[in-house]
């Protein structure tokens, strides 16, 4: 990440994989905290290409398991689009979401270039939850508790073999930090698939420095990092505003820490901040939140290192 490095900030304002209202807002109660302004200020050329327009969230019951999949199909197909688009451009992508159904058609653009460049790409996924139910395991039917799944390669076909291979990631290709909330039978595809899961009680076993240090070893200059950053991964006491927050999270500071040492790598290629629920939140405080643990992840440091 150098400040010759443009920043691509697309916004899907959608709520339509969430089981609540208001993450829609998200995009532009992240412009309200001044995303753009700040990154610009630390040197990189900032364009934010505006919001994406999609179907409204038409609040129906699930069908087969499913919640609205003609429309999250359509959010994310536009969502692959603009990704695509951008690492096109050879810029970095910022996705500014909206739930967490739209890593399905980030990480799958994602998925796409860095196989076209022979990168090997390492997926940090920052979350309460590991979001790998499908239609048939999962106890809402919300597809925002699905995208891994559907990356790994097991999902509705409309939602899957969107990067060219079945699966967008292969199961070592995922780091998943700060998980507390796993459904039974999401524990069993942990299982099965030996996905790699550094739950609470190991960021409270090893602390976050040593949790980072595991999950980044493997790092090396090959590698295209992507961060798919949901805002519930923080404890709500710091992050009020998400629709499924789960209490004992990463402090603040070990939040903080986690971004440092993602940032040290040097090889961050692309990023989705989703969940953010403006219409939970207190005074915009998740929103400064995330901004602030954003430009951490983009090199912020105090002292010059
Ligand atoms: N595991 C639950 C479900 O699948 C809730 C997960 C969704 N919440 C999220 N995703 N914010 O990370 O319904
Ligand atoms: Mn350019
Ligand atoms: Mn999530
Ligand atoms: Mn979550």
């Amino acid at each position: 990440m150098t400040n010759t490095t443009t920043l691509e900030l697309i916004g899907a304002p959608t709520d339509v994989g969430a089981s609540v209202r208001g993450a829609g807002m998200g995009p532009d109660a992240l412009r309200v905290a001044d995303l753009p302004g700040v990154l610009a200020r630390m040197g990189f050329t900032v364009r934010d290409a505006g919001n994406l327009h999609g179907p409204a969230t038409p609040w129906a019951a699930p069908q087969e398991g499913l919640r609205h999949l003609a429309e999250v199909v359509a959010w994310n197909r536009a969502v692959y689009e603009s990704v695509d688009a951008a690492l096109g451009a050879g810029h970095t992508p910022l996705l500014m979401g909206g739930d967490h159904c739209l890593a399905i058609g980030s990480i799958s653009a994602v998925a796409w270039h860095a196989r076209q460049r022979k990168k090997k790409l390492r997926v940090i996924w920052l979350d309460a939850h590991t979001d790998v139910n499908t239609n048939t395991t999962s106890p809402s039917g919300n597809i925002h508790g699905m995208p891994v799944a559907c990356l790994l390669g097991h999902g509705p076909a409309a939602l899957t073999g969107w990067s060219g291979e079945q699966a967008a990631i292969e199961p070592d290709g995922i780091r998943f930090i700060g998980i507390r909330s796993v459904d039974s039978e999401e524990r069993e595809a942990i299982r099965d698939q030996g996905l790699r899961v550094f739950d609470m009680r190991h960021v409270d076993e090893n602390g976050m420095r040593l949790t980072m240090a595991d999950a980044l070893h493997d790092v090396d200059e090959e590698t295209h990092l992507h961060v798919s950053f949901d805002l519930d991964c923080l404890d709500p006491d710091y992050a009020p505003g998400v629709g499924t927050g789960v209490r004992g999270g990463p402090t603040y500071r070990e939040m903080q820490l986690c971004m440092e040492m993602i940032a040290d790598t040097g090889r961050l290629g692309s990023l989705d901040v989703v969940e953010l629920n403006p219409a939970l939140d207190v005074r915009n405080r998740t929103a400064e939140v995330a901004v602030e643990l954003i430009e951490s992840l983009f090199g912020k440091s105090t002292l010059v290192r």
